[in-house]
Formats: C-alpha cells, structure tokens, sequence
C-alpha cells in the first residue's frame, strides 16, 4: 500500500472517537470518528433528471440537498455501464475482469471474494444491504440483507430477507426505505453502520407511484439536441436496438394498451399474449396471469392511463409526432418515478436528523450508471457515450458543511453542469467509491483495490497531493469496459479510455470499429475524428495511455477479440 494512503487510514483508526481533519488552511474538514455511512444507489437515474446538475427537466429538492450541504462531484463515472457489473465494481472497488461479473445475462457474483461489506465488518462496522441486489447470488458479507427478486418489481414487490421470500404491499421505492428504517431502528447502536440502500426507481419500465400519475401531464420536456441524431461516421451507435423511435414499446415501456388486451403496435414478440398486463413485470413465463397490483392499485392506474390510452388510439398519430409523443410519454413516466425516489430522500434525511445521526453520518447519493433520456435518440445506457458513462455523485459529509474544493483544478470536458463552489470536477469512477468507503471509516485499503480513495478530494486537499496507483496527483484518465453483447439492445462490447478532453473507444466482437471524440469541439459525440488527418498526435498519446491502463488493471487488450 501506498505510504500516505496507509497513513490517513492508520491515523483514522488510532483516532476512534474522534476527528480526523485533513487540508492545509485554517478552515479544515473533518471526518467524526466513529462514521456511518448511508450509500443511496438509484438504477438507471441520469443526472440529467437532478435539478442539482440539470434543470431542464424537473426539480429534485431533497436530492439536491445532498449537493447544497456536501459536494457535487461533476466528473463521475461509471467502469461498465451495466447494473450487475456496476454493483460487483462497487462492492469491490476492481474493474469488472477482476471482480468477474462482467455481464448480467451469464454472470454469478463470487461471493467468496474481499468486498466492502467484508472489510467493513471486520472493522468493526455493521452492514446492511436493502433494495435491489441483482448479483443473482446470495449476498455474503452483510449483517442483514433485504433484496428485491432480480429487476425487482414496482408494485408489491417481492423480497428475500435473509433467505426468506416474502411480499411486501406497497410501492417498491416507499418499502425499501422502510425496511431500511427497521434494521436501522434495530441496529446495534454500540457499532458504526454502513447502510447500503439499492432503489428499484427508476429503472424500465418506468411505473410511477399512484399519487405521482400525472404529475408532469403539463410539461412539455425539451426535445434533445441529438434526438434525430443520423449515427453518421458512427457505426456502433448505429447499430443498437436502444431508440426511442424503433425500439421503445408502446405497450411494454409506454403502456398503451387498452382495457380488453388490443396492443397497438404489436411488434415485439408476446405482447399479443400479455396486452396490458405485460408491463406489469413477474410473469410466469408461458402463462397469461393477472398483473401485481391489488385491485384499488390497479383501479387507481387505470383511472390514469385509460383516457390517454383512449385519446392515443383515437389520434393515430404517425412519423415525428409520434416520436415526439413517444419521448414526452417517457419523460412523463420516468420523472414521475424520480418523484417518488426524491420523497424517499428526504424521507432518510429526516430520519437521520430525528435520530441525531446528520453530525456523523456521510450520505452518498449515486446511481448504477448513467441513463438517456432522449441523447442520440436512445433509452437504456451500455455505450461510452458520456450520458451513460457519467453517473451522479453526491456527497455529503457529516455535519453537511458544504465541501470546499481546493484551488486550481483543470476543467475536465464534457457535459456542461455550470459552476459550484462545492464542485469537485476530478475524474473519479465507481471503483473508487469501496476505498473512499475505507478511507472515511478510517479502515485500511487493501493493496488490491483498485480504485482511490477520493475522500482527500471532499476535505478539500489538493490534487496533486493525493497519491494514485499511478504516482501523485489524481488521475487523469479513466478506462471503461463493457461486454454484454449478443444481449439486449445490441450494443457491441467496447473498451476505452477518457482523458479530460477525448473520449477514445475500441468496438469488437462482430465489429472492429474505433471511435474518437474531441469533447471539446463536439460535447455531443456526433463527430467520430478517429483517422482524421491531423489527429494521428493525439490518437497516438490516446493508444498509449490505454495500453498504460489496461497494463495497471490488468486487462490485456490480446484478450479483446
Ligand atoms: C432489462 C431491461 C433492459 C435493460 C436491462 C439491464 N429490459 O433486461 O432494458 O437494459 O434490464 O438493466 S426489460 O424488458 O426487462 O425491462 S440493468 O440496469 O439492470 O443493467
Ligand atoms: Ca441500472
């Protein structure tokens, strides 16, 4: 292990009970000794529907809490734009060939391995995992564990507690937190707590929660820049099966069939079948079979959907007003799921603030990955692309004084989130959130963990002061690999690097295509440079810097084709 990074943990754990302070200035952050810690993971939430990074779509005060008393990190990503992959490089803190959950269609999590949970535990720590788990093994390592059935379902919802299946009524998102609050009314108030609480919301298929239907009937969501994106010069992001325009169900993602079962655009296999219940998720397979919902829920979200399934098949509407219709309908559905996740967040702060727990407590607010919302056309995540690469990070420290970022960063490209003075705009990925994890509980990092620790970040020391795997100063690239193809939506498997102004990535399997975007000149990725004239410098720099990663995580490119 690093010196200093041994160090920090080595004085954190001497320094039990008390605070630990870190930075060079007068007004110096401190971590309160014992820590707890509530990681909050949404699935599939974009920052863009974050009012804290992104106003154009709705507001999310609670959230933005997180961000106005902590720090918004701008530049956070993900290692593999994938829910399973995404949670096992959390639980790790290793890129997905280390961990070797690569992909949710074959993978199995080896529970046997070090996680964060583990190391949290034999520090003294206990731990909880509630809400979606979706590593298809058992999860090890926690003291108490509530997970939701694979995607997990939004209505009545099933769980396994500890091993037992049971059925919880009530609206997914409201019950994980109220599971949360159970085992956290129950902990061992003796022992610090890291609680890890998973939220369904707001993945596919986009059900909201009874009160929030309709809330956004009045809003006419801004069509993205790149809705009508041509893919030209872009072979890849061509060729997936994640569009808006193509591939989004009307039935199934947009809940367009009426009360007798007729589907109005039969064009995906079984919606004949399942007409309006399909949506509804946990289907036997084969077998025709009510919907979730009990019959007030189910006359409720009728009562909603039925006048503007009326009104939709009565428009027959074509072309672009369809596709226009198609995005404002998600839109609609997703933000009103997002409702119900902000709720729950402030549901958790004021449990904390009640039980006199904001003062040593740290909030992480993170999604699994990024997720679009209309960008380039397409639903669903998977790509490199930066809306699906990035994932929201928002920290607050205890006590909630608003993280001072150190002087004299350099501003990384790319998505536009306007300047705070709480910002801290490093490169940092999901690798990196088991060490900080460590670091904040002042436990010790083990060697193997790939990640850094960004907590030096949050106590607003300078950059070039931290050491990285890769010598001083934080890093300045970051390497992605995703590999789940031939699966859903078609994206081919891909790895790269992003520096903090290019984005270089390599397609294979069934395609051998490079991509190379300038963030600078094309925030929007429309424009693949790789082989330009002119570009042979930085391709060259790019190439060897990802060979440089793939050497320090040990992902040896031989192994990509
Ligand atoms: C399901 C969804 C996909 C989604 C994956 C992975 N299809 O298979 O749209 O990409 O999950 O999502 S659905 O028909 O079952 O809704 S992930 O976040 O869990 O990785
Ligand atoms: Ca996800």
């Amino acid at each position: 292990m690093d010196r200093s990074r041994l160090l920090l943990s080595l004085t954190g754990a001497a320094a039990t009970a008390a605070a630990v302070s870190c930075g060079g200035d007068a007004e110096k952050q401190t971590v309160p000794r014992p820590l707890n810690v509530v990681y909050i993971m949404c699935d599939d939430h974009s920052y863009q529907t974050i009012s804290a990074y992104d106003r154009r779509f709705m507001q999310t005060p609670n959230i933005d809490r997180l961000a106005d008393e902590g720090a918004r990190f701008t530049n956070s990503f993900v290692a593999n734009s994938l829910s399973g992959p995404s949670r096992a490089c959390m639980l790790t803190g290793k890129h997905s060939h280390k961990n070797g959950f690569t992909n949710n269609e074959n993978g199995i999590f080896d529970g046997s391995q070090q996680t964060l949970p583990k190391l949290l535990g034999a520090g003294g720590y206990q731990t909880a995992m509630v809400g979606k788990w979706h590593l298809v093994s058992e999860p090890v390592g926690f003291d108490y564990w509530d997970i939701l059935t694979g995607q997990g379902d939004y209505y009545n919802p099933v769980f396994i507690r500890n091993g037992e299946r049971l059925v919880r009524e009530g609206y997914c998102t409201d019950i994980t937190t109220d599971v949360a609050f159970e085992w956290l009314d129950s902990r061992d108030r003796e022992k610090p707590f890291c609680l890890f609480l998973h939220y369904k919301a707001p993945h596919r298929s986009w059900m909201p929660d009874l009160q929030d239907l309709g809330a956004f009937d009045e809003a006419v969501f801004p069509l993205p820049e790149t809705f009508y994106d041509d893919y030209a010069t872009r072979e890849a992001a061509a060729l997936q099966e994640m569009s808006i325009i193509k591939d989004m169900n009307l039935v199934y993602d947009l809940k367009m069939a009426d009360r007798e079962g007729e589907i109005h655009t039969p064009d995906r296999p079984n919606l004949e079948r399942y007409g309006r219940d399909l949506y509804r998720r946990d289907l036997p397979p084969g077998e025709l079979v009510p919907g979730r919902m009990n019959a007030a829920q189910q006359a409720a979200w009728d009562a909603y959907y039925d006048p503007i399934i009326a009104k939709f098949k009565e428009e027959k509407l074509e072309g672009k007003a369809l596709h226009e219709w198609k995005y404002q309908r998600y839109m609609r559905d997703y933000c009103s799921v997002i409702r119900s996740v902000d709720r729950n967040v402030g549901r958790v702060y004021k449990y904390l603030e009640d039980n006199g727990l904001l003062e040593n407590t740290v909030i992480i607010y993170t999604s699994d990955q990024g997720f679009y919302m209309g960008e380039h056309g397409y639903f669903d995540k998977r790509f490199m692309y930066e809306e699906s690469f990035r994932t929201p990070l928002l920290v607050r420290m205890p006590g909630g004084k608003p993280v001072k970022a150190a002087p004299g960063r350099t501003r990384v490209l790319g998505a536009d989130f306007g300047h705070r003075s709480n910002d801290i705009d490093e490169l940092v990925q999901n690798i990196d959130y088991a060490p900080s994890i460590l670091d904040m509980a002042g436990l010790a990092i083990p060697e193997d963990i790939q990640g850094e620790s960004f907590l030096p970040l949050l106590l607003g020391q300078k950059p070039s002061g931290v050491p990285t795997t890769e010598g001083k100063g934080w890093r300045k690239s970051l390497y992605y690999h995703y590999y789940e193809y031939p699966a859903e939506h078609s994206v081919r498997r891909h790895y790269g690097v992003r520096t903090e102004r290019y984005s270089l990535m390599h397609f294979y399997n069934d395609i051998d295509e490079w991509e190379l975007f300038d963030l600078e000149k094309d925030p929007l990725q429309l424009k693949n440079i790789y082989g330009e004239p002119g570009t042979e410098k930085v391709t060259g720099e790019l190439h060897k810097e990802l060979i440089r990663l793939q050497t320090l995580y040990d992902d040896p490119i031989s192994e990509k084709n």
